[in-house]
């Protein structure tokens, strides 16, 4: 009885927190977006339409979830949780492209190529991660050394030893691939990125505790892993074939990868476990994350 009230109430909870922050996020990425009409105007519509056009904005609800485990009022966080967003837009452009995933459609709709043509996909993607830099430098609430801090762990996650060069390695995958080679390149394509959203909250809150540190980038490895396995297994699920390109399940099986997954999750909310401050919000996103079909 107990446990079915609890559960009800934070279902509501986290319903409240998902609307009240993808609200904030896309209104944040609505205003720092330039305006359409604006020259060089194509290039301005290709960047609105490849980050307003839907997406569940996990990584955002993620900077907003630790924000909120440290008592963080959520307009600190609306710019570091936007510009995290903009960075992975660009990586959803790029990825689409002929020369990397040749994708036609995203979100349901004909991906940034198809619309606007292959340059200035490529145009938009380039400006989005530079438009995070300069929101974040405008930016009047976070000091200067926070801002600097947050540019860092930015940079760092989407250059060659983050997300592009995940996404570089990627490519070179085969069939005399390991496990741990899939997880390293997993933790550097979809990995870098949760874990600048868990040091954007924690670093935004002032955090110096290290074990506190330490248990939150444990997390975040975690849940980036176990997201990349899910996104292989939902993709299985779609296509109802394991993709021609080596992924979790083509090395390991289906049903393995999807131990895998629910093993690392169970090791996330462990980790929510160990951290000495209100995580209700993290755990529900995590378990948000886990149920997630598309
Ligand atoms: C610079 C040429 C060049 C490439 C950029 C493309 C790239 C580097 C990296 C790709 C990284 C990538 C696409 C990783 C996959 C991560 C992933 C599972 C994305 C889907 O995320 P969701 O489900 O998407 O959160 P929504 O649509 O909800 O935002």
């Amino acid at each position: 009885m107990y446990h079915s009230k609890q559960n009800q109430e934070n279902t509501m909870n986290l319903e409240k927190f998902l609307n009240n922050h993808r609200k904030r996020v896309n209104q944040t990425l609505d205003q720092c977006l330039p305006p359409e009409n604006k020259e060089p105007k194509q290039l301005h519509e290709a960047m609105r339409y490849a980050v307003l056009n839907g997406g569940k904005r996990l990584r955002p609800l993620l900077v907003y979830a630790v924000g909120k485990a440290f008592n963080l009022s959520p307009d600190i966080l609306d710019i570091p949780a936007a510009s995290v967003e903009l960075i992975h837009a660009f990586s959803l452009v790029h990825d689409d492209l002929p020369a990397m995933d040749d994708d036609d459609l995203r979100r349901g709709k004909p991906t940034c190529h198809k619309v606007f043509g292959e340059a200035i996909a490529i145009l938009a993607g380039n400006a989005l991660p530079w438009l995070a830099i300069e929101i974040l430098h405008k930016q009047k609430t976070l000091k200067s050394n926070t801002i600097l801090d947050m540019i860092s762990i930015l940079t760092q996650a989407c250059g060659s030893l983050g997300l592009i060069g995940g996404q570089a390695l990627d490519m070179q995958l085969t069939e005399k691939t390991d496990i741990t080679q899939l997880e390293n390149i997993y933790s550097l394509k979809t990995g870098a990125l949760f874990r600048a959203c868990i040091q954007l909250g924690s670093i935004a809150a002032n955090i110096q505790d290290i074990e506190q540190l330490k248990i939150l980038n444990e997390f975040a490895n975690n849940i980036g892993l176990a997201f990349q396995i899910q996104d292989d297994l939902l993709a299985f699920k779609i296509h109802h074939k394991v993709d021609k390109k080596i992924t979790y399940p083509t090395l390991v099986g289906i049903d393995q990868a999807k131990t895998q997954a629910q093993d690392l999750y169970k090791k996330a909310m462990k980790d929510l476990e160990n951290m000495k401050t209100d995580t209700e919000i993290l755990v529900s996103l995590v378990d948000y994350i886990m149920q997630r079909e598309y």
